[in-house]
């Protein structure tokens, strides 16, 4: 990123849940933040009255109040916004590829891009569009949902991982964090090898709950009071786990099938993303769930019967139902 500016310029492209949170975290820090979406009612709702959120308990960077609002700048027209310091990526990762091509007139020398989105693959669909060494890695545990535009819910705050993606200066990382912390972001920063533990890690809760959640379309917390369905969400997480430990890139938690009801239990009334999707007649990210785990489980010689299983019967799922959205 370009400089030593007091006020960096921010581009969240894709405003989502956490795209809104984010650009809302940033914004009340005092960040020219920009919100570059195509047009719809959310964009539109936050154009003409700003973007309401509701904090999630005593988080002290929205300053204990119960509804804030917040004007970040919003735009459907990344040429429009210009080269910035930071581009955010919080697409679904089915539209990464898409979304990252359209933002291109974002980026200028010193830009550095952030993927903050759930599943594998993200990372390497930015490269290929903007270049390597200037992508960084994120994974969040913060949790927010979008029920009506123009409103973002924080659910839940957790500490953000960030790492450089391969090739790009660890400084790169570093310097996103300090800005992510300016906005009272709780930030860990870990090395190359750290940034696909981290992905790994998030990766065995997601593909525990997500499918689960979808196919069960019950709120996190059912799936831990239904013994069956507590098995299919352990299984799917030390399937998950295994993969990861046999490409070197072992999950960091001691015991992933825990962690991963731990994560239930703690966001027990949220529908998981994938069933938001569902709901919603939306494509789910059952390949950067699902198909990547079975991928590289496939070429690794891992059984995963629970993944591969979860991910015929989302993509049968999507087959089968009429569709809403895009
Ligand atoms: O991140 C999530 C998601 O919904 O995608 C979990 C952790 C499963 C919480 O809902």
């Amino acid at each position: 990123m370009a400089g030593e500016a007091p006020r960096r310029r921010i581009a969240v492209v894709g405003a989502g849940a956490i795209g809104s949170l984010f650009g809302a975290f940033l914004t009340l820090a005092g960040e020219e933040v920009w919100l570059v979406n195509p047009p719809g009612p959310h964009l539109e709702i936050i154009r003409q009255q700003g973007l309401r959120v509701v904090p999630a308990g005593g988080a002290a960077v929205m300053g204990g109040e119960p509804v804030r609002v917040v004007r970040p700048r919003v735009s459907s027209d990344p040429a429009e916004v210009g080269a910035v310091d930071l581009v955010l990526i919080a697409v679904k990762a089915y539209r990464t590829r898409e979304a990252v091509r359209w933002a291109l007139p974002l980026l200028g020398p010193g830009t550095a891009v952030l993927t903050l989105q759930n599943g594998l693959g993200n990372a390497e669909a930015i490269e290929e569009a903007v270049g390597a060494g200037r992508v960084v890695v994120g994974v969040t545990s913060h949790g927010a949902g979008r029920p009506e535009p123009g409103l973002v819910v924080h659910a839940g705050a957790g500490p953000t991982v960030i790492g450089p993606w391969r090739g790009a200066p660890p400084a790169f990382a570093g310097e996103v964090a300090a800005v992510l912390r300016r906005a009272g972001i709780e930030v860990e920063v870990v090395g190359a090898a750290g940034v696909e533990r981290a992905l790994w890690t998030k990766l065995a809760v997601n593909a525990a709950i997500n499918g689960p959640g979808a196919l069960l379309r019950v709120p996190n917390g059912a799936l831990v009071e239904s013994p069956s369905a507590r098995r299919l969400l352990r299984s799917a997480a030390r399937e998950v786990a295994a993969v990861a430990g046999r490409r070197g890139t072992p999950v960091l938690d001691p015991d992933p099938a825990a962690r991963a009801e731990a994560v239930a239990r703690a966001t027990g009334p949220n529908r998981c993303s994938m069933l938001q999707d569902v709901e919603r007649g939306r494509p789910t990210e059952v390949e950067a769930i699902y198909g990547a785990v079975v991928a590289e489980a496939g070429r690794l010689g891992v059984p995963v019967p629970t993944c591969a299983d979860l991910y015929l019967l989302i993509r049968a799922l999507e087959e089968t139902r009429p569709r809403q959205g895009p």
